[in-house]
């Protein structure tokens, strides 16, 4: 037979029960998605490129840019761009955004020119690439490109992201 105080008990546990379902069930909806599509993306892209040359060795550089920066569900876009060699120029246009569970979505184009100059227009190999960062997450990802036009692969460029999926 029950006691009148566990009876009680019962029906306090019962009662927290039910409140921490109410907080649980009914959370202030939009607050909440708020703070989850806002991120950061922190981290690094280093521009890896290789200028083949005909005499001598080969030149080869490489430029790191330091990524903090906020993202949303509204697009965030940059251009980065590298030279190597006195021929090679890399573009890198990358985008950023999040969606409703805060899962970053990174994609963009590398153009890859190569020429008499730094300043050429003579554009020999093109890639795109995507990827996801969920979040708490870091990922690495190699894109490779290079001179496609002119089946030169000595001549190259490797961006390699190391990005994390942060709180803001
Ligand atoms: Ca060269
Ligand atoms: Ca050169
Ligand atoms: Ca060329």
């Amino acid at each position: 037979m029950e006691t009148r105080w566990r009876k009680a008990t019962r029906k306090s546990i019962a009662a927290a029960a039910l409140m921490l379902l109410t907080l649980g069930v009914f959370p202030n909806g939009k607050a909440v998605a708020d703070v989850q599509q806002q991120r950061r993306l922190e981290g690094t892209i280093t521009v890896t490129t290789n200028d083949y040359e005909t005499f001598g060795s080969d030149q080869r550089c490489s430029h790191t840019v330091r990524m903090s920066i906020v993202v949303s569900p509204s697009t965030r876009g940059f251009r980065t761009t590298t030279t190597c060699g006195g021929e090679i120029r890399t573009e890198l246009l990358h985008y950023y955004r999040t969606d409703a569970r805060g899962v970053i979505s990174v994609w963009g184009t590398v153009y890859f020119y190569e020429g008499d100059s730094v300043n050429t227009n003579d554009l020999d190999g093109t890639t795109t690439y995507s990827f996801q960062i969920q979040p708490g997450w870091r990922v690495t990802r190699n894109v490779h490109v290079w001179n496609v036009a002119e089946n030169e692969r000595r001549d190259w460029s490797t961006i390699r992201f190391d990005v994390a999926n942060r709180t803001v």
